[in-house]
C-alpha cells in the first residue's frame, strides 16, 4: 500500500517537474540559409530580417509568454548540409523554422520538417516542387519559379520582340528550374539556339561563352545565383559578347553588379518582386532594418515577414504545437511589411506579382511589368 502511495507521489512528481521545465522554457525557433561561403551575403540578409522580427516580439515580451531563442543554422547552401541543420533542429525541438535560401537546400530539408511536423516558411526558396508534395507544414512567402519564367518570357517575347535565345543554368534545383520554366513558357515563340548547364562554384566560363557567341543569340539567358551571374556578364562582354542578359531573383544582388563590373552590368535584365521602398506597409521594416544593418537585401523582409508571421500563428494557436501553429498558418491572412499575405493548400501565397528589373546607374531599377 505504502509502496503504491509513494509511487503515485513520485509520478506526479516527475510529471509535475516535466510540465513545469517545458513551461519555464523558451521558445525555440530556426533560420538557415547560407550564412558563410559565397552566398552568405543573402543568407545574412534574411538572417537580419529574422533577428529584428525576433528581438521586437521578445522586446513585447515574446511569444505566449515566453521569449524566443533563435537557433541560427549554416547551410551553406549545400543540401547535405541542409539535412543536418534540419535534423539538428528536430533535435533541440524548435518550434518552427524559417529557411532555407536555397531550393536544393529547402527541398531536402522540408522532408525531415515534414516528418517531425515541425513548421517551415522560406522567404526565398522558389523552386515549385517545395510545395508540389503534399507538405502540410511547408511554406513560402515568395512567389514560385513557374510565376517568375512566365514573365520573363513575357518580357522576353513581347517587350523585347527576341527571337533567338540562349539558354543557361547552374545545374541546381533553382537555376535549371528557373532556365527550364523560361524556355517551357518561351515555347515557339522563339528559337533556343543553346541550353545548357554550368558548374555552380566555377570561375571560368569563357569555353562556354564562346560557343554561345558563336551561336548569335540575342539575348543570354541564366538560371542561377549572383557569384557565377556575375562572372559571366564580366567574362561576356571581355570575350565580346554583348548580347543582353537576363536572369532571376538569384542575382539581385549588389554583389551582382561588383562582380560583373558596373560597366558590364549596366542593361541586364531580371526578375524579382516589386521594389519594397515603394510599399509604404515596408517603410518602418525599412528604416529599422537600415539603422542597424544597413541596405536591406532582396529578402530580408521576406524574412521578416515571414517570422512575424510563424509568431503570429502559434500566437493565435494559443500553444506551441505544431500542428496547431500549421493550421492557424493555412487559416489565417496575415499583415506583413509587404502587406497582405495568405497561403493557398499548398503552403504557396496566394499572390506572387514579378515584374522586370533592370540594372541602371549600377543599382537595380524597376523596369516593366505584365
Ligand atoms: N529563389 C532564389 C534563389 C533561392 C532558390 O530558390 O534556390
Amino acid at each position: 500500500m505504502y509502496r503504491k502511495i509513494l509511487l503515485a507521489l513520485f509520478v506526479s512528481i516527475f510529471l509535475a517537474s516535466s510540465v513545469f521545465a517545458k513551461d519555464a522554457g523558451v521558445i525555440k525557433v530556426g533560420v538557415a540559409g547560407p550564412m558563410t561561403g559565397p552566398q552568405a551575403k543573402m543568407g545574412m540578409d534574411f538572417r537580419n530580417g529574422v533577428v529584428l522580427a525576433v528581438e521586437e516580439w521578445n522586446a513585447q515580451g515574446g511569444v505566449l509568454g515566453k521569449k524566443i531563442e533563435l537557433i541560427i543554422g549554416d547551410d551553406q547552401a549545400d543540401p547535405k548540409q541542409a539535412v543536418s541543420i534540419a535534423n539538428k533542429f528536430v533535435n533541440q525541438e524548435v518550434s518552427g523554422v524559417i529557411g532555407h535560401f536555397n531550393s536544393s537546400c529547402s527541398i531536402p530539408a522540408s522532408d525531415i520538417y515534414n516528418r517531425a511536423g515541425i513548421p517551415m516558411i522560406t522567404p526565398a526558396s522558389t523552386n515549385p516542387q517545395l510545395t508540389e508534395r503534399g507538405y502540410r507544414g511547408i511554406f513560402r512567402v515568395c512567389g514560385r519559379d513557374d510565376q517568375q519564367g512566365k514573365v520573363a518570357a513575357q518580357f522576353v517575347v513581347s517587350k523585347l520582340k527576341i527571337k533567338k535565345v540562349a539558354v543557361i543554368h547552374d545545374k541546381t534545383t533553382y537555376g535549371q528550374g528557373l532556365a527550364d520554366e523560361f524556355k517551357k513558357f518561351i515555347g515557339t515563340n522563339a528559337q533556343v539556339v543553346h541550353y545548357g548547364g554550368i558548374i555552380q562554384g566555377d570561375k571560368d566560363f569563357k569555353t562556354v561563352l564562346t560557343v554561345i557567341k558563336n551561336k548569335q543569340p540575342e539575348l543570354i539567358f541564366f538560371g542561377g545565383i549572383y557569384p557565377e551571374g556575375g562572372l559571366l556578364v564580366k567574362q561576356a562582354r571581355e570575350i565580346g559578347l554583348k548580347t543582353p542578359f537576363m536572369s532571376g531573383d538569384g542575382v539581385i544582388d549588389p554583389k551582382f553588379i561588383e562582380i560583373a563590373g558596373s560597366g558590364n552590368a549596366e542593361g541586364t535584365y531580371l526578375t524579382f518582386s516589386p521594389d519594397p521602398k515603394n510599399v509604404p506597409t515596408a517603410k518602418s521594416f525599412i528604416e529599422k532594418y537600415q539603422k542597424k544593418y544597413g541596405e536591406i537585401g532582396p529578402y530580408s523582409v521576406y524574412a521578416y515577414d515571414a517570422t512575424n508571421i510563424l509568431l503570429t500563428a502559434m500566437k493565435n494557436a494559443g500553444r506551441a504545437d505544431s500542428k496547431a501553429i500549421i493550421e492557424k498558418l493555412h487559416s489565417g491572412e496575415f499583415i506583413g511589411a509587404f502587406g497582405k499575405i495568405k497561403f493557398d493548400q499548398k503552403g504557396d501565397v496566394t499572390a506572387a506579382p514579378y515584374v522586370v528589373w533592370i540594372t541602371k546607374g549600377g543599382k537595380f531599377v524597376e523596369y516593366w511589368k505584365p
